[in-house]
């Protein structure tokens, strides 16, 4: 049977009547609604984990445009967090940890906390999922052991060259933290469907900047390993996995990992991304956030390119990464009804 829900249907190989569509940051400060919550908060980290707020940020761009998918609202940091690593999130800077540099630090880490101190999120999706309209899918997600790491690593976010160096320096360092990372996002992750989510995504927004030589150890292989731990334990759970900006490593990175879904960045076309990854993958991509903001004209004219490329193949419209917080939500309005009109 085919699911309903299109990107449900789309992500367990059924047919969908039109194309599916959601956005990554589609809940955030682009929308004033979003900004109206957030102000009544003191921190970025108590939206997170106040169910009641999280749950309403997760239903305003649903209301507004209608999507397929709602995101849970949440962040890849709160994992970290829960380890007992406590991350800031800085006005106009971003997330501050204090740096780990030591394999004592990394044995302080508290998987077992994982579920405790994230069960304000399953509660978000508690609220969330009894209002959504049917054709909405509840979307999960975690960061990727990778991308997760940098911030731990570095401290805070941008380049993450110092987070290369010690990964090439430090393996065995590295090797620890993935050790605490990945029973905690599979915790998470877990909880995440049993609280509701029918479908995930795994962010390695970093996955980029890593070397070829590093790559097998730093990005496909904990990523294939949170993956199966998943299907193991919820074979049903549709996963999206996301590596962003990896190029032609994508082939092998798709082919490890199993996933129903690949997202992809802005690195390469549909069109070359469906080359490398053959007929039997769901595709999620990638209109630049920027040029929606910038320039609708234009944006609207690529995302014409990218579903009339996508078409008849399992596909689901995204960006290429998160909406930014300059866009105006009349843009994302105007692509809405250009994806529908397909
Ligand atoms: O004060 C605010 O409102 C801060 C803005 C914000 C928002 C709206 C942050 C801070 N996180 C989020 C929510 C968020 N983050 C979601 C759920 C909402 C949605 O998608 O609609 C998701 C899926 C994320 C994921 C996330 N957080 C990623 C992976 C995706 C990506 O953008 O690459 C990463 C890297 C983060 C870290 C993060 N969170 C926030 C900031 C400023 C950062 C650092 C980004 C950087 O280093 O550039």
């Amino acid at each position: 049977m085919t699911h309903h829900k299109p990107i449900l249907a789309s992500l367990t190989g059924g047919k969908t009547q039109r194309t599916p569509c959601w956005f990554m940051r589609q809940a955030g400060r682009y929308l004033p609604e979003y900004r109206e919550v957030r102000s009544s908060v003191p921190d970025f980290l108590s939206l997170c984990y106040t169910p009641k707020k999280a749950a309403e940020v997760t239903l305003q761009p649903i209301y507004r445009y209608g999507m397929d998918g709602a995101i849970l609202f949440s962040d890849i940091l709160v994992i970290p967090d829960a380890l007992g690593q406590p991350v800031r999130f800085v006005e106009k800077e971003g997330p501050r940890l204090d740096k780990i540099t030591s394999l004592k630090q990394i044995d302080a880490l508290d998987v077992s906390r994982t579920r405790i101190h994230l069960a304000p999120v399953a509660e978000t999706i508690g609220r969330v999922v009894p209002e959504l309209p049917d054709h909405v899918t509840m979307l999960g997600f975690a960061g990727a052991p990778w991308t997760v790491a940098c911030y731990m690593l570095q401290g805070r976010g941008k380049e993450f060259s110092e987070a290369i160096q010690i990964a090439r320096a430090q393996p065995a360092l590295v090797a620890a933290l993935f050790e605490k990372i990945i029973p905690a996002t599979v915790s998470y992750l877990q909880m995440q469907i049993e609280a509701g989510v029918e479908a995930l995504q795994l962010f390695d927004s970093w996955a980029g900047l890593v070397p070829d030589d590093l790559f097998e150890t730093l990005v496909t292989a904990p990523n294939a390993k949170i993956v199966a731990a998943i299907r193991a334990s919820h074979p049903h759970t549709p996963i999206i996995g996301f590596a962003k900006d990896i190029g032609a490593r994508l082939t092998g990175y798709a082919r490890q990992l199993g996933c129903q879904g690949i997202g992809i960045g802005m690195d390469m076309t549909m069109k070359q991304a469906r080359a490398l990854v053959g007929n039997d993958v769901v595709l999620q991509g990638n209109l630049d956030p920027e040029l929606l903001a910038i320039n609708l004209p234009e944006a609207l004219k690529q995302a014409h390119i990218i579903l009339e490329d996508m078409r008849d193949q399992p596909f689901i419209f995204n960006l290429g990464h998160g909406m930014v917080p300059h866009c105006p939500p009349e843009h994302l309005a105007a692509l809405m009804q250009v994806i529908r009109q397909e």
